[in-house]
């Protein structure tokens, strides 16, 4: 018999810190923190690739009940963000809270005693909810070539970089064009001998606005944290607007796509060059990249960029669509995340046994993205149709704090043991979201995207302002619930 908490908490990023931090302002100390690495971070301590920073300012990007006068840029660098999430652990006392090294393997929910148990690589635990904060992006995705297992040479992806290995003029192959690699490539593009980079389809890049803060700023942010607060609302109003062009205003959409194509023709002289860079879908399908040394570093004489597909690997060898074989040192995917699959889902069984990976198989849905039919007492943080294409996740996983701390806050009631969601509640739920996301670019942009499942519903992204889901989550909707009295005399904690 393992020991028994309130809250178990899995994940120790910002969806995982957050909720961790909040409960402790409550005075509720019986919770922990369930991390599978070494450290804080989630999907900031794992990408630790060159160049690794965030494309949302980090005003913006941070928590609001835990500013930070001290950013020196106004879109922080990769270790800042780790630094900023483990200072945040430290001040608010979560370390001694946190189980490091702990892999979650399996959890249950057990009907007759109404808790959870959880069965991980450090023992086994019960507790009465559970709040999965995995993060959307954390299970990396290697691309499926034939012949990959043959390949000789070093081979790793962007969120597991090998740090140890010396890229310097090497013939390096990298495989995907999205936000993660348009960060790294210019970063090694200078010190490989030469760079074969494999795109399957153009990003939208618009110019990046990354500047270093001032040291006058610093002070005013230090000694007036409103005014931090105040450019933290303007730039998470003016992110809004974005959204105008994706849920389909032309003019908004138009705009943004001459920024970004004024961006290509400064940038790229080479006709040729720049006709292989030009997405041929609308501005916003896929997420928008940021960057001013991308172009630049794919225009440099080493680089090679290669849109014919690749056939397979052959030993040291990559043959493209064409035909044409490169011989190459080493392999690096930028090639993205599991993301529509909701990988968390394998190892968490609800109600009668049934995994949630197959009560997802034929769609993936949550309530308000939190809560699933038949997972009683169980919270999904960055769950289903809550991820974002404009604006900062935090601020969603913030909204949905409010919610999931209104519920554990319920589960305190001598009465209340546990509550789960209605099916038709959910069902309504994900039909209005459904409803909302069509004539978004995201569905009808005319790309293929990893917001899409693989029957072509997006089931990942919220599809309207940020606004209006932290509206809908403000509080627990006890109405939509199966509300359970205990059953039993309750687990001594
Ligand atoms: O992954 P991606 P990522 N053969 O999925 C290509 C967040 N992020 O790691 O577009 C060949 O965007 C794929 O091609 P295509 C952010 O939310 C945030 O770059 O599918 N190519 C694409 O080019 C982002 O969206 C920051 O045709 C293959 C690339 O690989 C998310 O993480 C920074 C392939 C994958 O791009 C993921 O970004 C970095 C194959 N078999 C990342 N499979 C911030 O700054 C895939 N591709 C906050």
């Amino acid at each position: 018999m393992g020991d028994h908490v309130r809250v178990a908490i899995v994940g120790a990023g910002f969806g995982g810190l957050g909720t961790a931090a909040r409960l402790k302002e409550r005075g509720d100390e019986d919770f922990v923190v369930l991390e599978r690495r070494d450290d804080v971070g989630g999907t900031w301590l794992a990408n630790a690739y060159p160049g690794c920073r965030c494309d949302i300012p980090s005003h913006l990007y941070s928590f609001s009940f835990a500013p930070n006068p001290e950013w020196s840029e106004t879109y922080s660098p990769q270790p800042e963000i780790w630094a900023y999430l483990r200072r945040v652990a430290e001040e608010r006392s979560l370390l001694p809270h946190i189980r490091f090294g702990c892999d979650v393997a399996a959890m249950a929910w057990d009907d007759e005693a109404q808790l959870w148990r959880l069965d991980t690589s450090q023992g086994e635990l019960t507790a009465q909810a559970v709040v999965a904060a995995p993060g959307g992006l954390s299970e990396p995705r290697d691309p499926d070539i034939p012949g990959l297992a043959t390949f000789t040479g070093t081979v790793f992806h962007s969120a597991t970089w090998d740090h140890d290995h010396d890229l310097g003029g090497e013939r390096v192959a990298v495989i995907g064009t999205g936000a993660s690699a348009i960060q790294f490539v210019p970063k090694i593009q200078p010190e490989v001998g030469r760079l074969d980079l494999y795109q399957r389809t153009p990003p939208w890049i618009t110019p990046h606005r990354n500047r270093p803060i001032r040291r006058a700023e610093h002070r005013l942010y230090r000694t007036l944290p409103a005014a931090q607060q105040a450019v933290r609302a303007t730039v998470w109003a003016l992110r809004e607007l974005i959204l105008l062009g994706m849920r389909g205003n032309l003019r908004v959409r138009g705009a943004m796509e001459k920024l970004a194509l004024d961006h290509l023709r400064k940038q790229v002289p080479d006709p040729e060059l720049r006709t292989r860079l030009t997405p041929d879908y609308a501005i916003g399908c896929k997420r928008i990249l940021v960057s001013d040394d991308y172009y630049p570093a794919v225009s440099a004489p080493n680089v090679d960029l290669i849109t014919d597909g690749i056939r397979e690997v052959r030993g040291n060898v990559v043959v493209a669509g064409d035909g044409t074989e490169r011989e190459v040192d080493t392999l690096i995917f930028g090639t993205g995340f599991q993301v529509t699959n909701f990988p968390v889902a394998e190892v968490i069984r609800g109600r009668g046994g049934r995994l949630l990976a197959d009560e997802w198989a034929d769609g993936v849905e949550a309530h308000r993205g939190t809560t699933v039919t038949g997972f009683p007492n169980l919270f999904v943080l960055t769950g289903p149709n809550t991820g974002l294409g404009h604006n900062s996740m935090v601020y969603m996983i913030e909204s949905q704090l409010r919610y999931v701390l209104d519920a554990l806050e319920r589960l305190r009631a001598a009465d209340v043991a546990a509550l789960d969601v209605r099916p038709e509640a959910q069902r309504a739920w994900n039909e209005g979201v459904q409803r909302q996301m069509e004539g978004t670019v995201w569905v009808d942009g005319g790309c293929s995207s990893w917001y899409l499942d693989p029957r072509g519903r997006n089931v990942t992204l919220w599809p309207h302002h940020t606004f209006r889901f932290r509206e809908r989550v403000r509080r627990f909707d006890v109405e939509h619930y199966d509300v359970e009295a205990p059953r039993a005399a309750p687990v001594a904690a």
